[in-house]
């Protein structure tokens, strides 16, 4: 029997439409079934100001990190499967504008890929301090496109940043 190459995973996860804390809270759970993509780590909820269009409402992010035997393709996918489940419609968006909820892979065994349905490291990882302060609390030492989570963040403004206190379940 050949055994499936597991890989760990960072995902990014993020939303300002709705009620986003829940989305999200509800999105972790549908992406980590626990069979093919197992939950390892979830950072707190961050309110954020937006990034790259300003006037908009604020966004709620936070970073897993899972365990998967599915290859990168089918992890991308799953996430914008959850996308879809959660009223997620790309044809009626603009780019970095408003949405229920975005999945972004951050990083997926530290594997290179550069293709225009898939870029790995996400290419815009290190100029964001909305990806990078959830990244702290679950892997301050990991090294993405070969920087380490604190020193990528120590170059960023952490301005409006809010860590929110745990949701009651
Ligand atoms: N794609 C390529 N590489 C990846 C990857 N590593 N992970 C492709 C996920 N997707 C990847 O994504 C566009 C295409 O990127 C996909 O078809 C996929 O094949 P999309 O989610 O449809 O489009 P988008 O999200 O509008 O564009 P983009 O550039 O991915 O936007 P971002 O970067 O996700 O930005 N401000 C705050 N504070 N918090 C946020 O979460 N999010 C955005 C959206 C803007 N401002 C924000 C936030
Ligand atoms: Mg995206």
């Amino acid at each position: 029997m050949t055994q499936a190459q597991i890989a760990q995973a960072l995902v990014a996860f993020g939303g300002n439409v709705g009620d986003a804390r829940a989305t999200i809270a509800s999105g972790i759970a549908a992406f980590c079934d626990g069979q093919d993509v197992r939950l390892l780590k979830r950072s707190s909820d961050y309110r954020t100001p937006p990034w790259g269009i300003e006037d908009q409402p604020p966004f709620i992010n936070a970073c897993i990190l899972v365990e998967t035997a599915l290859p990168p393709r089918e992890l991308l996918a799953r996430g914008q499967m959850v996308e879809r489940m959660f009223g997620r419609d790309r044809n009626r968006e603009t780019r970095w504008g408003p949405r229920t909820l975005d999945i972004d892979l951050i990083d997926y065994g530290g594997e290179t890929l550069a293709a225009p349905d898939l870029t790995l490291p996400h290419p815009r990882v290190l100029e964001r301090a909305f990806v990078l302060v959830p990244l702290m609390e679950i892997g301050p030492d990991r090294r993405i496109a070969g920087v380490a989570v604190r020193d990528a963040l120590a170059r960023l403004d952490t301005g409006g940043i809010h860590r929110l206190p745990d949701r009651k379940s």
